[in-house]
């Protein structure tokens, strides 16, 4: 008699960033004929959040779902990130976690967590005895970091070196090292600890990342040098988009885009955007403006405002002026709204991303072959960015960083690296697209870890 097909739970917390690869992760599993479970905090933290998970699932009506209420927490809290306050709240009631998956038919046969919550999870799902997955959203360096970090942090010594060493992985500069890492007993920190002394209680973890991209790296973690009692790093990436009508996305934007990039030379566009969650100061986008103006690219630029969702109500006329926006009408567009990324980076004219290097957004660069101007500001990009270059997928000014503007000139510089940059950046961008797709292929390296993990 033939097995039933796995039952997988999926736990992501919150952010885009840790949402969009747990939904990818429930299309792909449920399109190899797994039972998908989606386990989804509620309320979300930002509006983009609720409207994903509900179009998804309206799109994806096999995958069943689950909402775990979450008990906002008082305002007493010291914690101001509304992110980290969400991970705060979830992590106070994943007691409801068990429960849940002990009524749910057929039987769950293992679960996979967000690394933010990945400590309290394992023990509240303990007594289920299933196997249970991390799926990490990061680079495997800044993971391999994550993993180090209880050694690292035990001798402030390691953190004095210009380059912190990890053994197997290339260094890091110390100036990539989020500065929080830095500061003893920070709330952040404790936490990552937490979450990293529980990754020997899993199974594996799976990671949005892909063995061509990070070879070294990955084989350190999974040869056991970064850490003592580590399972298997499973490598799953590039998680392929979604496609669904996403409610938030305007679509009259979304069509002007993709009419204009239709109408554009193959590889003339320059497309930028900082993630769902970096507003940059309004004399950051000066910059950025004048950079775009003077130079001659062709441009789609996402313009964020504010932290959470879209809710601004500022005109773009209000803070770039009509000046420059008649100036660039007919050559770049300047759009606040979300749009669906991945068609714009899949798109033939589109020759270069300048990126904050959210690593959803690197993985996907690289599925679409698309070279980088790294420009990461905070958390794990700047680990990220260093993982790019030495990818080949795209260029860094490490000067450039969230502490000081940069320049109009400088931009014009870097982003002409990638845009002018001739066969050779575009050589290796291409040779980074074809290995993401072998991963990805029948009996790829990606491919062949679903296997290991769920069947
Ligand atoms: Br903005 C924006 N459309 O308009 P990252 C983002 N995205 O599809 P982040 C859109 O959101 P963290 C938009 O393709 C990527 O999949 C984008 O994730 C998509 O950065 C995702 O790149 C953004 O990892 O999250 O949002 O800063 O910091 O948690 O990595």
């Amino acid at each position: 008699s033939s097995t039933p097909p796995p039952h997988v739970a999926l736990f992501p917390s919150a952010g885009m960033g840790h949402l969009l690869p747990f939904l990818r992760l429930a299309a792909t599993l449920n399109s190899h004929g797994c039972h998908v479970t989606l386990i989804t905090a509620e309320p979300t933290v930002s509006i983009s959040e609720s409207d994903h998970i509900s179009t998804f699932l309206r799109f994806n009506p096999k995958i069943n779902h689950q909402s775990l209420q979450v008990q906002p927490l008082d305002s007493s809290t010291d914690i101001s990130d509304p992110f980290f306050k969400q991970f705060e709240a979830i992590r106070r009631s994943l007691h409801l976690v068990t429960p849940m998956l002990k009524s749910t038919s057929p039987p769950v046969t293992s679960i996979v967590t967000d690394i933010t919550v990945s400590a309290s999870m394992a023990e509240a799902v303990s007594e289920l005895n299933i196997p249970s997955y991390v799926l990490c959203t990061t680079s495997a360096k800044f993971f391999s970091l994550v993993c180090r970090l209880p050694v690292l942090i035990s001798d402030p010594v390691n953190f004095e070196a210009e380059k912190i060493q990890i053994p197997g992985v290339a260094p890091i500069a110390k100036s990539s090292i989020p500065p929080p890492f830095l500061i003893p007993g920070h709330f952040f920190v404790k936490e990552l600890l937490a979450n990293a002394t529980s990754f020997p209680k899993f199974k594996g973890i799976l990671i949005n990342s892909f063995t061509e991209f990070e070879p070294q790296t990955l084989k350190a973690l999974n040869d056991g040098k970064v850490m003592h009692g580590l399972p298997p790093v499973l490598p799953i990436g590039p998680l392929p988009a979604v496609d669904y009508p996403i409610k938030e996305v305007n679509e009259e934007s979304q069509c002007r885009i993709l009419q204009w990039l239709d109408t554009q030379p193959n590889r003339s566009v320059i497309y930028l955007s900082f993630g769902s969650r970096t507003a940059l100061p309004v004399d950051q986008i000066t910059e950025i403006a004048k950079a775009l103006e003077i130079c001659s690219y062709r441009f789609v630029w996402i313009l964020k405002l504010s932290k959470v969702d879209k809710e601004d109500r500022e005109d773009l006329v209000d803070i770039l002026g009509q000046t420059f926006l008649n100036k660039v009408k007919n050559r770049g567009i300047v759009i606040k709204e979300w749009v669906d990324q991945e068609k714009i980076l899949s798109h033939s004219a589109t020759g270069g991303f300048v990126s904050h290097c959210g690593w959803n957004s690197i993985m996907e660069a690289a599925e679409w072959g698309v070279p980088v101007v790294a420009w990461p500001l905070f958390g794990d990009q700047r680990v990220n960015a260093e993982v790019v270059v030495d990818a080949g997928l795209g260029v860094w000014d490490r000067s450039w960083s969230g502490q000081r503007v940069v320049e109009a000139e400088e931009i014009v510089k870097k982003v002409a690296e990638v845009m002018d940059g001739g066969e050779m950046i575009m050589r290796r961008a291409e040779l980074v697209r074809v290995e993401a797709m072998r991963a990805v292929g029948d009996g790829g390296s990606s491919d062949a870890s679903y296997v290991k993990a769920f069947f």
